[in-house]
């Protein structure tokens, strides 16, 4: 039978992780990557886990909070994620329904499904109806906007940590010409059989996106991801309608219907939901069947481990993007091999914590 779950009491714990490579975008610059890990108990005794990687490291002394309450409103309640994930966003309706709120919804809808998933002694991805298989993943590990020069070799190990078929280039440098040169050193060392996934990081305005991407559109990229601000959706449209090369978007969607009111003014051709925005698993259930019933391919956006189980589940599955952003706090780093994840066979989605990282990367501020 099946055994239901009653919850019990929340930890989270905001920590400050170190990055193998720095992130460098034209708006921002981490050196270091704060995630929060979430730990739910229950009555029962099987724990849920998540983590959530909310960029802004002062941001968790917002986001830990909002958890923890709506949390402590739910004690002794049932776990039963579609439900709660409703019931956690009417109590946040009036501070708005985006931003920290459904960050804070997410966070606790992914631990949810993981701790009813382990009470079902099934993989997540089983439990949702599919099935274990390796997931086509593509390396987002670097390739920064760093020196140039140094982009040939560091596209060469990045390839070579997982052996992937897929590498993420970052753009938007001051000069066109060195972005152009970028690809070029890119191609140089890896050749031309890996396919380029281009991020702009929103770093362009419409007209600089439209002169820039007309002038790398002949270059077989395999996208061209948020080269303008996330929310102009009328430029991505435009973008979509003028450029051969796809157009990637949706790592800033909030919820179903932002994704919705894209695919409406048909603003990208491809989308990637970011689980921690989307709305967790609950989120991503409820967004993405709207753009596969379009025919648009679904890749994610980072958490590696639990998007892996969702791409599973998603009929228009597209790539997966691999960063170990999470490794230095996992019990059990999720193995890549020849360019695909493989999601281990355990109940739950897998996510488990090395204490001792966590003791250790804990944030005091
Ligand atoms: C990204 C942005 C910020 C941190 C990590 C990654 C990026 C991506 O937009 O798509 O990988
Ligand atoms: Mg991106």
């Amino acid at each position: 039978m099946f055994q239901k779950l009653t919850l019990k009491s929340v930890r989270v714990r905001p920590l400050v992780v170190p990055l193998s490579r720095p992130v460098i975008a034209r708006i921002m610059r981490f050196d270091t990557f704060p995630i929060i890990a979430i730990d739910l108990q229950t009555e029962e005794g099987i724990v849920g886990r998540s983590y959530l990687e909310p960029y802004v490291t002062s941001s968790m002394r917002a986001i830990v909070p909002v958890i923890e309450d709506l949390c402590k409103a739910h004690i002794g309640k049932p776990l039963a994620p579609l439900d709660n994930y409703q019931g956690f966003r009417r109590a946040l309706n009036f501070v708005g329904l985006e931003g920290i709120s459904l960050i804070a919804v997410a966070g606790l809808d992914m631990a949810i499904w993981d701790a009813l998933a382990q009470a079902a002694g099934m993989p997540l991805s089983v439990f949702l109806g599919g099935s274990l298989a390796p997931v086509p993943a593509y390396s987002s590990g670097g390739m920064w906007l760093s020196d140039v020069k140094s982009l040939g070799r560091e596209a060469q190990e990045l390839v070579a940590e997982g052996g992937f078929k897929g590498l993420k280039v970052r753009l938007g440098r001051d000069r066109m010409a060195d972005d152009a040169e970028a690809i070029r050193v890119t191609r140089e060392a890896i050749g031309e059989d890996t396919k380029l996934m281009i991020d702009f990081n929103q770093a362009l305005s419409l007209g600089d996106a439209l002169d820039r991407c007309h002038a790398l559109d002949d270059l077989g990229l395999c996208w061209f991801e948020e080269p303008i601000a996330y929310n102009n959706l009328a430029g991505y449209a435009q973008l979509t309608r003028e450029l051969d090369t796809p157009v990637q978007l949706g790592e800033n969607f909030y919820g179903p219907r932002a994704l919705y009111e894209a695919l409406r003014v048909g603003a990208g051709d491809y989308y990637m939901p970011d689980l921690m925005r989307i709305g967790g698993v609950s989120g991503w259930l409820r967004s993405v069947p709207v753009a596969a019933a379009a025919g648009i391919q679904v890749s994610s956006h980072l958490y590696p481990e639990f998007s892996a189980h969702m791409l599973r589940v998603t009929e228009t599955a597209h790539w997966l993007e691999w960063q170990d952003y999470a490794n230095p706090i996992l019990q059990r780093p999720f193995e890549v091999k020849d360019g695909f994840v493989h999601i281990p066979d355990v109940p739950g989605s897998g996510v488990s914590w090395n204490e001792e990282a966590i003791k250790r990367f804990r944030y005091e501020g």
